[in-house]
């Protein structure tokens, strides 16, 4: 058996292995008693008497309805007082957002500190999901904690636990989402509470350093910029050496005015290029026709940043 690493996984793997046990005996209890009425009440074809007429057994018949509702409602009634315990977060909770897309989990801490196929929570202390999909629905399974939600695109789902085994408790995605579906995998570290807040520090820490070296992470994202920029195929609209395509020349743009259709000006900043990209028919380019696709769901938010740093670093 796998280990029982959250609150909750104890109490219910006790429902699930009372349901599992009771449905195995009834299921051998009936086949067998179909068997023995079979062997026992057989006739041969020579047999010359006819199969008696048999009448119902009323007191029978409602006990064993009664007796199984009777059944049912213990299930259902013991299933729901554990589910009603996993339905609501204790207060305040370490929350950490959990966004499922084809084919990796991206965590993401209330610091800004992201990871990617991997999650870091203390130990004892309520630690509560907040589940969003980029594209597909997917869910969230860690069978070490018994726990599994659903993630779907258009709607935050939440699951909260509270961890009780340290160590590495992996995490699948259970529900078919593509072709890589089966490597969406991760990995659940839980620590001691004070090794958790040591590793947020020491993060919190380096990130203020960063800062300070603000200037050389600009231009690493001017490059990745530079990537996306031929991946996602802007250059079949768009030149940066100040030629005309299908689009406008974007080199040199940043920060500038533009003319737009209507004849009014424009200043060109970071939310005006985030426009472009996710409605480009917003404010339309004098002089050119609303050919650009939108790239919404195509670049993510730290991409949509990596080109606006790549069209920054641009000079005429
Ligand atoms: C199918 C052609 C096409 C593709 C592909 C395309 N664009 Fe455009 N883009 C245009 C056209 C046409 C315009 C001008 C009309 C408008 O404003 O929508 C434009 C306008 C822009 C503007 C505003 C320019 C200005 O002078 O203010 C930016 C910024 C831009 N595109 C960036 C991009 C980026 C980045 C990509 C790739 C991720 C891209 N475009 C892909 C056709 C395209
Ligand atoms: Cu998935």
């Amino acid at each position: 058996m796998l280990p029982q690493a959250s609150s909750s996984a104890h109490s219910f793997e006790i429902l699930f292995g009372v349901i599992f046990w009771f449905s195995l005996i009834s299921f051998l209890a009936v086949s067998t008693a179909i068997v023995f009425f079979v062997i026992k009440f057989h006739r041969t074809r020579r047999d010359p008497f006819k199969t008696p007429f048999i009448h119902g057994h009323t007191v029978l018949e409602t006990s064993v309805a009664v007796g199984l509702f009777v059944v049912v409602m213990i299930f259902f009634i013991w299933g729901w007082a554990d589910y009603k315990k996993i339905l609501n977060a204790p207060q305040d909770p370490l929350e950490i957002n959990v966004i499922g897309k084809q084919w990796l989990w991206e965590m993401e801490y209330s610091n800004g500190r992201k990871l990617i196929n991997e999650m870091v929570v203390p130990k004892d202390e309520p630690v509560k999901l907040l589940f969003s999909s980029a594209d597909v629905i997917h869910s969230f399974f860690i069978p070490n904690f018994r726990l599994k939600q659903d993630v779907v695109p258009g709607l935050y789902t939440t699951l909260w636990f509270q961890a009780s085994l340290l160590g590495e408790h992996p995490v699948l995605c259970a529900e078919y989402c593509g072709s890589a579906h089966s490597k969406m995998l991760a990995t659940l570290k839980v620590v001691s509470k004070e090794d958790y807040d040591t590793w947020q520090k020491q993060w919190e820490k380096a990130k203020t350093q960063k800062v300070e070296e603000a200037q050389e992470d600009a231009a690493s994202m001017a490059e990745q910029g530079k990537g996306l920029f031929t991946q996602k195929g802007c250059t079949a609209c768009h030149t940066v050496t100040g030629q005309k395509l299908i689009g406008p020349p974007l080199n040199g743009i940043f920060g500038k005015e533009v003319e737009l259709q209507d004849g009014s000006k424009h200043f060109r900043d970071e939310n005006y290029i985030r426009e472009s990209l996710m409605t480009p028919g917003a404010k339309m380019v004098k002089g050119f026709a609303p050919l650009m696709p939108t790239f919404q769901g195509t670049l993510s938010d730290s991409e949509v940043n990596a080109v606006i740093a790549y069209l920054k670093s641009l000079k005429e």
